[in-house]
């Protein structure tokens, strides 16, 4: 299908691989791994110049999983689960991204990738039923076509897309007046530069109270000279409770690992966890706080769920909010200051959870000031200065952007994916991500979307996510070829379906109450759809265990 003259967008045979894979996150590298192993002809394409995905980005002061360290790593291969030795209890960004580095080293990943690439189409042939994928060439690719120097792609025909672009991996800017024009430093947590910042004795504003700004505020307290925090919502926090694993601690670890794996994966969260046997209210107070306190001891976003109704049942959230807030309280020297830090508008745990390091105490530094931004908007940015509603300017040097990302579907909507009758990927999603098992979706045969919408995904340890999906996809690929078919592609019934299951059983929690990005609230003109699958970890793999074994029910077999 080479015609003479057409040299950029020709497909020849030296181009035509089995499977591409967009993204070298922790599930694209994993997809490689596997897929390779099996035989097929992999092509990788990463955005970022090395591997690692979302760590590879968020490289702010206190980056740091909120998943321990010892559950937040592949399980795929016994000897680098022990080999591998993890120095915190709670991995920093620095130390995952050379976990991540040592697994594309072992796995000799790197060859199979092409990075600073994006892909930036992906078009069906129906009568193939291949995939025609272009990139955009590069970082310097040569050639010409949008004066953005990123041009003279590669064209590659592939009978499997893979997806595994990440869910929090398309950042969002605040609409404010003037933002581009700050005459300071502007940063956004999710862009972080590689080289790191100084902010010794400057003027620092930070705009965002989610994970990234309540994880960076404390360091960089640290170091600026004035530090004032844009907080549009508060949030809920709890104390990492992170420590340093000693050399004991590790081989305790790696020798209870098969057991660990074993009830993470039967887990809600992908997490070796349990709650508490029994229902919020029907212990009696003591034995309440009792079970508050030792999760709070323990540390981490666990805390939400404590007792197994917590996100359920609005009287069993609120023990837990009121023991919160009397612990957050304790914490901060101004009760003015408490007021506004201590959330009122969402039950907790219904928007991510919090781990930090000292954040509330931050606040009773005297050069760190907190302004609530429901009580005093930010009007514009001029010249130097953030300019609020009742006329103040806030003179500053730097300001950094923890304003979050365009949640599970951003990154997928930046690429024009054309399946059958040429329809856009996008435009079908356009009132929320349709997909069965959040796997593929009708019209995009041999298309599958990883660790993404429709699976539980953000609400659980995205490692193991990851190796469910791929194992699954693994497995599934090698059913077509053992039975002769070409393509697999969702049915429409199936994706109506599953997207009704997702939002039935969303509603029966208190998800649905808080503006998350789990639900599009945080970017404007999204649909309020709750994207991720809420029913839990191990269910959710039942589920598709269940499908593969009855010959991919609910799918076509072409
Ligand atoms: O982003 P966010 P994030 N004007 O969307 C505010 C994971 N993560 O990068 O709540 C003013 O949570 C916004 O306000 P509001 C984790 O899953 C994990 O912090 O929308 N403010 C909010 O305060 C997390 O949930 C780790 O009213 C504006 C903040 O910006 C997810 O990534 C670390 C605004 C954005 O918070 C995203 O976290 C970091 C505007 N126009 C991230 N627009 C760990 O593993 C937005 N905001 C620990």
């Amino acid at each position: 299908n080479t015609e003479p003259g057409d040299a950029v967008n020709t497909v020849d045979a030296a181009d035509a691989v089995d499977v591409v894979v967009v993204g070298a996150g922790v599930t694209g590298l994993y997809a490689v791994h596997k897929l390779r192993e099996m035989g097929y002809r992999v092509r990788g394409f990463e955005r970022g110049a090395d591997v690692g995905g979302v760590w590879y980005w968020n490289r702010y002061p206190g980056a740091r999983c909120d998943v321990e360290s010892a559950d937040y790593s592949y399980s795929f291969d016994e000897e680098l689960q022990q080999e591998w030795d993890w120095s915190e209890k709670y991995a920093t960004q620095p130390e995952i991204m050379r976990y991540l580095s040592h697994v594309a080293d072992r796995f000799d990943l790197r060859r199979s990738f092409t990075f600073g690439t994006s892909v930036v189409s992906a078009e069906l042939d129906e009568e193939t039923l291949r995939w025609t994928v272009r990139t955009d060439g590069g970082i310097g690719g040569g050639g010409a076509d949008g004066g953005d120097g990123r041009v003279g792609g590669e064209v590659l025909s592939a009978r499997f897309c893979v997806f595994a672009v990440g869910c929090l991996s398309s950042t969002h800017l605040p609409s404010v007046p003037g933002l581009d024009t700050f005459a300071g430093a502007t940063y956004h947590t999710g862009e972080w530069p590689h080289e790191g910042v100084d902010f010794t004795g400057l003027r620092v504003g930070v705009i965002g109270t989610g994970s990234s700004g309540i994880q960076s505020v404390p360091l960089i307290a640290d170091q600026a000279a004035q530090l004032t925090v844009f907080q549009r919502s508060a949030n809920y926090s709890i104390p990492a409770g992170n420590r340093p694993l000693d050399e004991a601690a590790r081989r305790e670890l790696k020798a209870g690992y098969a057991e660990r794996r074993r009830l993470a994966r039967l887990s809600g969260g992908g997490s070796p966890f349990m709650t508490h046997p029994r229902r919020t209210l029907e212990v009696g107070e003591q034995e309440r706080r009792a079970a508050f306190a030792k999760r709070w001891e323990l540390g981490g976003v666990l805390y939400s769920k404590t007792f197994p109704d917590q996100l359920t049942d609005l009287p069993a959230n609120e023990a837990a909010r009121g023991y919160w807030e009397e612990k957050v309280r304790a914490r901060i020297d101004n009760p003015a200051v408490a007021d506004l830090l201590v959330p009122t508008d969402h039950p907790i745990g219904t928007k991510r959870i919090v781990t930090d390091s000292g954040y509330y105490e931050t606040y009773n530094r005297a050069h760190v000031r907190l302004v609530s931004l429901r009580e005093n908007a930010i009007e514009r940015i001029d010249g130097q200065a953030v300019v609020l509603a009742d006329g103040e300017r806030v003179e500053l040097d730097a300001l950094v952007l923890a304003t979050g990302f365009d949640a599970m579907t951003g990154s997928l909507d930046r690429i024009a994916v054309r399946g059958r009758g040429g329809r856009l990927l996008k435009d079908d999603w356009s009132a929320g991500p349709r997909t069965y098992l959040g796997l593929g979706t009708d019209g995009f045969p041999n298309l599958f979307s990883l660790a993404g919408a429709g699976s539980p995904s953000v609400l659980a340890n995205v490692i193991l996510c990851a190796e469910q999906h791929v194992d699954w996809l693994a497995d599934c690929l090698a059913h077509l070829d053992a039975h002769g078919y070409a393509a697999i592609e969702a049915g429409a019934r199936a994706v109506e379906e599953w997207v009704a299951e997702c939002r039935e059983r969303a509603a029966a929690t208190l998800m649905m109450s808080a503006d998350s990005w789990y639900l599009g609230a945080n970017i404007p003109g999204k649909p309020r759809v709750f994207m991720p699958f809420v029913g839990g970890f191990g269910a959710y793999g039942q589920i598709i265990a269940d499908v593969a074994g009855s010959g991919y029910k609910g799918f076509e077999l072409i």
